[in-house]
């Protein structure tokens, strides 16, 4: 493998999913724009073309909600039935606030700042000539605010969130006992994504049933989970870490245009501290607190490993021996795998439920470099590298063998192997 070629390749990839304003996660697959892909796309994209980066955020941006919710999936009017639920499903138009183009109600991971800045620093003469930070950070701050004022119950501090998608690792473990307890929708459900992967490679026809009946409920309440007792609803690690880093970029951001940074680093300490609440102790990673049964849920997952990224996290010792440990990389996963090794229940080939998945791969390299593990993120940079080029660019892959999974070509696979290769 050289440098050169990866790049190369991933750049081709990057530029065939490009649709004329963002880019698709995967053009079968995923043929709309979803939230949190956008923003790890740009982060690799602004090394193709930095002005491309800018605009794959401004197009997401343009969607924002009136509440100043990012949504998870812009939808494609021309690609309605490649992908399900789509935007009839929603139909968002009904719903005060809404953007002009059809998208869900439901959220993603709020990873935008972090990318927003990084997409800064590629092209600073560009960026302020395009006054591209100044555009955004009412958004960013207003999506922030989104999350605080919507999504934090009251006397707590973490966002929660109100249905596996949201997590954007949907059929993870840590999910398996409350979606147990819920109905699932008694139609049937299309599933034009198993034309592209393998029934064994995405989530279940079971699953699907109660995802559509949680959706639904949502949609039908006018996408607020408030009305009512919400029956799934989560502090999840690794959105609470991606929203702290957020803040701490939004803080840089503020500073580069003249505003005050103060309460975006107040912010990012107050849910780096309050993330503490979610550390267990005796599996030495974050885990996932259910906030209709106020328990947490005991299962070691990638998400919990994210908090890694965040500057003075105090457990950061603990995380990266778990990391090293029979949990996760052990004496031989090639990349970080998303559950347990050592759970009865760990698949290595399906979907959140064991595999590795590139970004979260990304994340914890970038969580390694903050407290100066440069080795071991060496070592699984060559990993992300040589697995993504000759593999074709999969979604995920099983974390001791390498083999691909799910789609190829897959948008931020591609973006953040061209950005771990500069
Ligand atoms: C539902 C697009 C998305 C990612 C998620 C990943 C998968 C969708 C699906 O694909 O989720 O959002 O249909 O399974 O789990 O993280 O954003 O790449």
């Amino acid at each position: 493998m050289t440098w050169s070629s990866l790049a190369d390749e991933a750049g081709r990839i990057l530029e065939g999913n490009w649709s004329g304003g963002y880019t698709t996660p995967a053009s079968g697959l995923y043929p709309h724009q979803w939230s949190w892909d956008s923003a790890f796309i740009a982060i690799g994209l602004r090394w193709l073309s930095a002005s491309r980066a800018r605009t794959e955020l401004d197009s997401l941006f343009a969607s924002q909600w009136a509440d100043g919710r990012v949504p998870q999936i812009v939808y494609d009017p021309a690609r309605e039935d490649d992908y399900q639920p789509g935007a009839a499903f929603w139909d968002s138009a009904a719903i005060s606030g809404a953007p002009e183009r059809p998208t869900t109600g439901l959220v993603q991971p709020p990873n935008h700042a972090v990318a927003a800045w990084l997409v800064h620093t590629a092209d600073i003469e560009g960026s302020r000539q395009a006054r591209f930070l100044e555009r955004l950070y009412p958004k960013l701050v207003a999506w922030h605010q989104y999350l605080t004022m919507t999504r934090v119950s009251p006397g707590r501090t973490l966002a929660a969130i109100v249905h596996p998608w949201e997590s954007g690792t949907d059929n993870s473990p840590l999910w398996d006992d409350a979606l147990a307890t819920l109905p699932k929708v008694a139609r049937d459900i299309p599933r034009p994504d198993l034309e592209h992967a393998g029934a064994d490679e995405r989530p279940s026809q079971k699953e699907y049933g109660t995802y559509y009946w949680l959706a639904e409920a949502y949609r039908d309440q006018g996408c607020d989970h408030r009305e009512g007792q919400w029956r799934f609803l989560f502090e999840d690690p690794s959105f609470n870490a991606l929203w702290s880093a957020s803040e701490h970029a939004l803080a840089r951001i503020a500073t580069e245009i003249g505003r005050d940074p103060v309460p975006h680093h107040e912010r990012a300490r107050a849910v780096t501290s309050a993330l503490d609440s979610l550390y267990d102790e005796s599996l030495g990673v974050f885990v996932a607190w259910d906030a209709v049964r106020h328990a947490p849920v005991r299962k070691a997952t990638v998400s919990g490993l994210i908090p890694l990224l965040l500057p003075g996290l105090t457990q950061a010792d603990q995380l990266i021996r778990t990391l090293r440990g029979p949990t996760f990389l052990g004496d031989h996963a090639l990349l970080v795998p998303s559950y347990d090794a050592t759970a009865p229940d760990h698949d290595p080939t399906q979907y959140w439920r064991g595999p590795s998945w590139f970004n979260m791969t990304w994340m914890v390299i970038q969580g390694l470099r903050t407290h100066d593990q440069d080795a071991l993120a060496d070592s699984l940079t060559q990993h992300f590298c040589a697995l993504a080029l000759e593999h074709d660019f999969p979604e995920y892959v099983d974390p001791w063998t390498g083999a691909p999974h799910g789609a190829r070509r897959f948008s931020w696979t591609a973006a953040l192997a061209l950005d771990l290769a500069r």
